[in-house]
């Protein structure tokens, strides 16, 4: 059961609504907020979840012109022109702008948990089917995916079309001018330097596009005997060794503006540019997404030539931390394997392969975005903890 109410009152000559809850805690509402967030049917649509009232008619300078506890659990407040709004105590309890309470609420919108880690993952894995079946699975799985950024989803079967059924069990997959699903494998005249059997180095996928894909699936159909070797970091792990290593280094990745292109036809024609920090950073210097393929960076660079070298230095330290033993990790897709990862935090790469006159090696790739994931997490965590 939740906490009740045992007094309320306004403050501030009327800005402010104090709130003490049972256990003799109080939260305290900034007026204007309130009156913005008033819940009647005039102010606010229930089935869209959506506040009804336009900012034009928000006096943004309101005060209370009364407030009185109805019960323990809801206050009423009555506003200068005699409208009535009403708050339930669990309801102000969950929007408390108390420090403490507003990273509650964020920690639980957001799953901002990171688990690092380097040479030593343990890669978790969740056999296919299960997802697809079992919401507990799937909740599981998509909590890993945020938490470690990898997992590896085994059994599936092996030919094209499953990732289109793992989107639908989130929602939609994202489209790129790739196709809503891409078969990675050795074509001719290759429009992408994944399409050939070379080594890729350490790289996220698509920073050419100003919002990158943040999550990717990589269904293997088909492996060859010998290479195609996946390896994959942690892109954010390896950020916090490079700023300590060298705060040179991480200023620059984090504030220089990279040129990316990508020009050809796949699912249309397409001529992209996008320019990116290699490390996008927030406003604490944590490390929010790694944008970094080194195929599609562009030739065209947009920064004074003197500050060209240092750059190339900074990216070459970052680069040797990327593919140093301690961090990386090294791994074999197997048919019927998916490889499920953050694609704003994992870089990922492969080894090279024979080529050969016939197809040796099949992955299927597809993209989806963090909001679909996280909304799919949302609604997997409410049933599954029969919540909220
Ligand atoms: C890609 C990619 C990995 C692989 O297609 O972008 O990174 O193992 N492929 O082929
Ligand atoms: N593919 C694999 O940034 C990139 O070019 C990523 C995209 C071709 C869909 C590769
Ligand atoms: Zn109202
Ligand atoms: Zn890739």
């Amino acid at each position: 059961m939740s906490l009740g109410i045992q007094k309320v009152e306004a403050l501030d000559e009327g800005h402010f609504v104090c709130v003490e809850w049972e256990d003799g805690s109080e939260s305290s509402y900034p007026c204007v907020w309130l009156r913005d967030n008033c819940q009647c049917p005039l102010c606010f649509l229930p089935s869209a979840g959506a506040r009804r009232l336009l900012f034009e008619d928000l006096d943004v300078n309101i005060v209370v012109k009364r407030v009185a506890l109805a019960d323990r659990k809801k206050i009423s407040v009555t506003w200068p022109d005699e409208h009535t709004s009403e708050y339930e105590a669990e309801w102000l309890k969950k929007r408390c702008f108390s420090e403490e309470a507003r990273s509650v609420m964020r920690a639980d919108l957001f799953l901002p948990e990171r688990q690092y880690w380097g040479s030593d993952l343990q890669l978790p894995k969740i056999p296919f089917e299960e997802i697809m079946h079992n919401d507990e699975s799937a909740y599981k799985w998509l909590c890993t995916l945020r938490k470690v950024g990898i997992v590896l989803l085994t059994g599936a079967a092996t030919r094209q079309g499953e990732l289109i059924r793992l989107g639908q069990r989130i929602g939609f997959l994202r489209l790129t001018f790739y196709g809503p699903t891409w078969q990675v494998q050795d074509k001719a005249d290759a429009n992408n330097v994944a399409y050939t059997t070379g080594r890729l180095c350490f790289h996220t996928d698509y920073p050419v596009l100003q919002h990158p894909p943040g999550v990717q699936f990589l269904h293997c159909i088909k492996q060859t005997a010998a290479g195609g070797e996946s390896e994959v970091v942690d892109g954010f792990n390896v950020s916090n060794k490079l700023k300590k290593q060298n705060p040179e280094a991480f200023q620059i990745l984090s504030s220089t503006a990279v040129d990316y292109d990508d020009v050809g036809v796949d699912y249309c024609d397409f001529a992209v540019h996008c320019k990116q920090r290699i490390i996008d950073i927030d406003s604490r210097g944590q490390a929010i997404r790694i944008n970094y393929n080194n195929a599609t960076r562009d030739t065209v660079f947009d920064i004074p030539a003197e500050k060209v070298r240092p750059f190339y230095a900074a990216l070459k330290e970052f680069n040797d931390l990327l593919n140093s033993a301690e961090y990386k990790f090294t791994y074999k897709l197997k048919p019927g394997d998916i490889v499920t990862f953050d694609n704003w935090r994992v870089l990922h790469g492969r080894q090279s392969y024979p080529s050969g006159s016939e197809v040796t090696r099949h992955l299927e790739g597809a993209y989806a975005d963090w909001d679909v994931v996280m909304s799919r997490l949302r609604l997997l965590r409410k049933r599954v903890l029969n919540r909220d």
